[in-house]
């Protein structure tokens, strides 16, 4: 069973490294990860088993952060309609998203991560996930509100990117997105004559 101890923290250079696609379809050893992730949060979210092993409630949970650099998540939280929606997922990636973009008004946290950050993440209102479940059969999904905000938080560890990475450094509570690319036009420009 996983417990904290079991999750790196900020400063493991794990944390920073872009895993490696799993297997599809995924091995034996890669589905026991995962379904040991699923059990983490399921273990995290229930009072009982969550104070008895010191368990700190996640509703995502990306394999960096148990130090195995693999493209594998897991999610577990309810929908807006407070219906439960559970996944574990090998290779998943954002294959759409909205151009609107939304944030957690409480600003967002990681097990990872043992202190308060504040400002604003944005993060894309709906996306569309592709990957693989467990039994490694593809699963397309569009997901939009809280759970796209998880997604993205998953998927961004993923890449080695932490949530604060998104926090714009002179203006914190920015609620919009950078532009993908800033093009410096000087270098496309004629020089002055
Ligand atoms: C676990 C994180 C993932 C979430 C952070 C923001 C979006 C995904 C996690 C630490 C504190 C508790 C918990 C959390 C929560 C938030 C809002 C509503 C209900 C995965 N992680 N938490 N972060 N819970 N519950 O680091 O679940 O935010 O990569
Ligand atoms: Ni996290």
């Amino acid at each position: 069973m996983l417990t904290m101890e079991d999750i790196i923290r900020e400063g493991h250079a794990t944390l920073r490294q872009v895993a490696e696609p799993t297997d599809i379809p995924p091995n034996e050893e890669d589905k026991k990860t995962l379904q040991s992730m699923m059990d983490f949060l399921l273990h995290s979210q229930d009072p009982e088993i969550a104070e008895e092993y010191n368990l700190r409630p996640g509703v995502g949970i990306a394999a960096p952060q148990i130090n195995i650099p693999k493209r594998m998540i897991a999610v577990r939280t309810t929908n807006h309609k407070d219906e439960l929606e559970e996944y574990g997922l090998f290779n998943p990636k954002i294959i759409s998203h909205s151009a609107e973009t939304t944030f957690l008004e409480s600003g967002e946290g990681c097990l990872s991560v043992d202190r308060e950050i504040t400002g604003t993440v944005p993060r894309y209102s709906r996306i569309k996930v592709e990957g693989y479940d467990l039994n490694g059969e593809k699963v397309v999904k569009r997901f939009r509100g809280f759970l796209a905000i998880v997604f993205q938080h998953e998927i961004d560890h993923l890449n080695g990117i932490m949530f604060y990475d998104r926090i714009d450094e002179d203006d914190p509570y920015k609620e919009t997105l950078p532009p993908k690319e800033v093009i410096n036009r000087t270098e496309h420009e004629e020089p002055l004559s």
